[in-house]
């Protein structure tokens, strides 16, 4: 390998790099055009407890009414299939959605908004202590045998 390829190579690294530590903050994020997305869980997350999640999106300090909002909730670890939910506004530019978890671990939640013309999707993560629910666990939670929404509404 010369320099060249090596540099290149390098580069490639560190750009990888920098995009996976992108997608693992919490809070505030700058979509495009503007918009502000801002992802918020309860302090405690747990596995196997219906958990009630809010977005909050707003573009110039203003909120963004009557977006479509889905929010998906997926393991860092592994896939468990679908879940998540379709935020429902509450308030002027705040939507709230709940889901349960099948597992502990670091979760990933990809907002997607819709408003207007624009569509953006901010990625979140955030942890989850309790356990891995067994398939009776799970069923009584409205998840399948993966930990899937058995009814998706999004
Ligand atoms: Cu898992």
């Amino acid at each position: 390998m010369n320099w060249k390829k090596g540099f290149i190579v390098l580069f490639l690294l560190l750009f990888t790099m920098g995009l996976t530590a992108c997608t693992g903050e919490n809070g505030d994020q700058t979509a495009k055009d503007g918009i502000q997305i801002e992802f918020n869980h309860p302090n405690q997350v747990s596995s196997g407890k219906m958990t009630e999640y809010s977005v909050k999106i707003t573009k110039d300090n203003q909120p963004i009414e009557n977006a479509e909002v889905v929010v998906s909730l997926e393991m860092v670890q592994m896939d468990h299939g679908k879940n998540g939910f379709l935020g429902k506004m509450t308030e002027p530019g705040v939507y709230k959605g709940e889901a349960a978890l099948p597992m502990n671990g670091e979760w990933y939640a990809y907002v997607r908004v819709k408003a207007g013309e624009v569509e953006t999707t901010k990625s979140f993560t955030f942890e989850a202590d309790g356990h891995m629910l067994n398939t009776d666990e799970l069923e009584k939670i409205g998840l399948d045998k993966s930990g899937a929404k058995i009814d998706p509404n999004f």
